[in-house]
């Protein structure tokens, strides 16, 4: 071969194996260079009994394999009775002989069903390694827990788990639109392949599956909120129950988004009136066809009403009615319905925060069972900061889904580094006061607030056909903390930064130190430099890509930036107050109080809630103008600081992605700037006051800003 063939060759080899890299997300499973860790494992991990031969736990077994072939170089020899000592056993409750079962049975009185137990035993005087749950599913959650342990260099001394997830329904929401492209998507084109489904199953789905179970996501809905009433056609319906078999094993179901005028768009109906038996007839069909070909399918999520949606208001019903007709569709079935509350109208002059509210809290208790009423984290948008929703912990007797949106519409896009457990964190944590001290949002999702049957997370999913899948090597962090946080919303992000740098990247402390620091911090970063003090949806219109607060010129009142600060020369914030719009009266009399007191109010929250003089003074003694302007250079340096850290990361980890993040970091160093600048120069013409001293000074004008068009951002449709 001659040398130059040879170089390519190698070159290309090389590359693919580091390409490798971004696309294994935290399942890495990198060797274990602590040897003490290292004997441990390999001394239980000699034999692997395997007790059932499912799809499910032939996926357990392989995964068990590959991750101790390539943490231990060690490969188990695998069994299916036991015999000697230190063996790592795995099946599900049945298939444990009655020894076990009485060894383990108050370990599994303490899991649900889709708990599991990792666990050392001694049986018949002999130790045995066990992991075991109720159902394969469950077994699987319980290696893949295992292998965490295994990758974060766990020692296994005393190991005693049972673990359970606290929510049933844990799902992403993929805004994927039939012709590929992902609405408010960053990391390319859908993984849905809809042209070649269903005979063609790219391996990617496999592997996207994985990834979710190693997670704890149990759901996915495959299609965008602003449906397609053809997914719901047999010719796309074959597609979607070639997915499901593909998820089945990995005990993920699959979802759809129902268009509410498919009976007229596909059905040839006249009407789509959920009290019309017709209409209640079509869906009632189209769910019997759905099933017969997928027997496991979960359901429907539906955006009706909303943002232009069709909805059950167009034949003059409501909300209640239109998902309690497809709740008894889907209910022979045992299928749910996950009802959106982002909901607010054009011809509704009240406060956009507060029309939500309005309009779905005096449901509470009309739904039908398998009905869950999905609601976003915030009463606006997916801010970078956001008051928690005030309908959590105010419909007691419907059970509340929580929606957050992983994907970075209003925080860079999968350009900026921000890790958003951090915010998902500080949302469930928040508390309603609905019961009095403690009622926290986490409650309220989990059902223990108000003892709800069906509970959930959604999470609206980063995820495309990138080969690193989520655009930003730092955002793949994010879908693994969603799912960790759905799995149990009390976990702190700490704890998921580190978990996830470890499977990730490296155990090396020198390293997991000070880039978890940048992780945790990267969240208020974004803040400050976007929208500090309580600022909101200031984002260029449309495709939400950088700052716009100048934005004045759109048909709907509350789709221009200046809706939302309502800066002039006396102050800026939007008054949610008393003597504004009222919005704190939504909350339960602790919190409202505490927004609606100048005094009290969170400066985080600030301009949410009220609008405030220039000459304010905030807490620190600023003026809110100079308080302000420091947070938005605050936000820069912040990034800066990032951008020091990762430097000095290059040695513990491949160049491959320690160069993609160093360029992303750049450009996220830039666009800080850019919206520091943009936005103190727009408000600077209402204040009319200087810059405060360590603000840098702008190197554009106002007018450059405002030119920038961005005909082609991504995710815009
Ligand atoms: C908004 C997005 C829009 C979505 C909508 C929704 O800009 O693309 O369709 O949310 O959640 O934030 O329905």
């Amino acid at each position: 071969m001659k040398l130059s063939r040879f170089v390519f060759l190698f070159v290309l080899i090389s590359f693919s194996a580091l390409a490798q890299k971004d696309y294994k997300l935290w399942l890495q499973y990198n060797k274990i260079t602590n040897p003490a860790i290292a004997s441990e494992y390999k001394s239980n991990l000699k034999n692997i009994v395997s007790l059932g031969n499912s799809e499910t736990l032939k996926i357990s077994i392989k995964e068990l394999e590959t991750g101790i072939l390539s943490m231990l170089d060690q490969k188990p020899q695998i069994k299916t009775e036991i015999e000697g000592e230190n063996n790592l056993i795995i099946g599900s409750k049945p298939s444990l002989n009655s020894d076990l079962q009485k060894t383990l049975q108050s370990d599994f009185d303490k899991i649900n069903s889709e708990g599991f137990i990792i666990k050392l035993v001694v049986l018949k005087n002999k130790k045995q390694l066990i992991i075991t749950g109720k159902n394969d599913v469950a077994v699987l959650y319980g290696v893949f827990s295992f292998l965490r342990l295994m990758q974060t260099n766990t020692s296994l001394k005393n190991l005693s788990i049972s673990d359970s997830p606290k929510t049933n329904i844990r799902i992403l929401n993929h805004w994927d639109n039939l012709d590929r492209t992902v609405e408010r998507g960053y990391a390319g084109f859908s993984l849905w392949n809809w042209q070649k489904l269903p005979d063609f199953i790219d391996q990617r789905y496999v592997d996207y599956a994985r990834a979710n179970a190693s997670i704890g996501i149990n759901g996915t809905v495959l299609t965008n909120v602003n449906a397609n009433a053809l997914i719901l056609t047999p010719q796309y319906l074959e597609k979607v129950e070639a997915l499901a078999n593909v998820f089945r094993p990995y005990g993920i179901k699959v979802y759809l988004t129902a268009r509410f005028s498919a009976p007229i768009e596909i059905g040839n109906l006249k009407t789509a009136d959920p009290k019309d038996p017709e209409v209640m007839n079509w869906w009632k069909n189209k769910a019997v066809e759905i099933y017969k070909r997928i027997p496991d399918f979960g359901g429907f999520l539906v955006k009706a009403n909303s943002e232009g949606q069709p909805g059950p208001q167009n034949y003059g019903r409501d909300h209640v009615d239109g998902a309690n007709m497809l709740a008894d569709a889907v209910a022979p079935f045992g299928g749910v319905i996950m009802w959106r509350a982002f909901v607010y109208s054009e011809h509704d002059a009240n406060d956009r925060a507060k029309q939500a509210y309005a309009e779905f809290q005096l449901y509470d208790g009309k739904f039908k069972e398998n009905v869950i009423v999905q609601v976003k984290n915030g009463a606006i948008d997916f801010q970078p900061r956001e008051p928690f929703h005030p309908l959590f912990g105010a419909m007691p007797k419907t059970p509340l889904m929580m929606e957050f949106q992983i994907t970075q519409e209003y925080l860079g896009f999968s350009t900026h580094l921000v890790f958003l457990p951090k915010l998902f964190q500080e949302v469930l944590e928040s508390d309603t006061y609905r019961k009095g001290k403690g009622s926290t949002v986490a409650k309220v999702v989990d059902g223990s607030l108000y003892n709800n049957k069906i509970t959930g997370i959604a999470g609206v999913a980063n995820i495309g056909n990138d080969l690193n899948w989520t655009g930003h090597p730092f955002a793949q962090a994010n879908w693994y903390g969603f799912g960790r946080l759905a799995w149990n919303p009390y976990l702190d992000s700490e704890v998921i930064a580190d978990e996830w740098l470890r499977s990730t990247f490296s155990n090396d402390e020198n390293f997991i130190k000070p880039v978890k620091k940048m992780m945790i911090d990267s969240r208020e970063a974004v803040v400050n430099y976007m929208t500090p003090l309580g600022l909101h949806h200031i984002m260029d219109t449309g495709h939400h890509y950088g700052p716009g607060p100048w934005v004045s010129n759109l048909s709907r009142p509350e789709w221009n930036p200046v809706y939302y600060h309502k800066a002039d020369k006396n102050g800026i914030g939007f008054d949610r107050s008393k003597s504004g719009t009222n919005a704190t009266a939504q909350y339960a009399i602790e919190v409202e109080k505490l927004f609606d007191n100048l005094e009290t109010c969170p400066e985080k929250d600030l301009l949410w809630f009220h609008h405030v003089s220039w000459d304010y003074k905030l807490k620190n003694g600023q003026t809110l103008w100079n308080g302000l302007a420091l947070k938005y250079q605050e936000g820069v340096n912040q990034v800066v600081t990032m951008q020091n850290i990762w430097n000095k990361t290059e040695k513990y980890i491949d160049a491959e992605r320690f160069n993609e993040v160093q360029m992303l970091l750049e450009i996220q160093n830039k666009e800080a700037k850019w919206w520091r600048d943009a936005c103190l120069l727009y408000f600077q013409q209402y204040s009319g006051k200087e810059l405060p001293a360590g603000v840098e000074k702008p190197t554009q004008t106002l007018d450059y800003f405002k030119s920038l068009k961005f005909p082609f951002a991504p995710g815009n449709g």
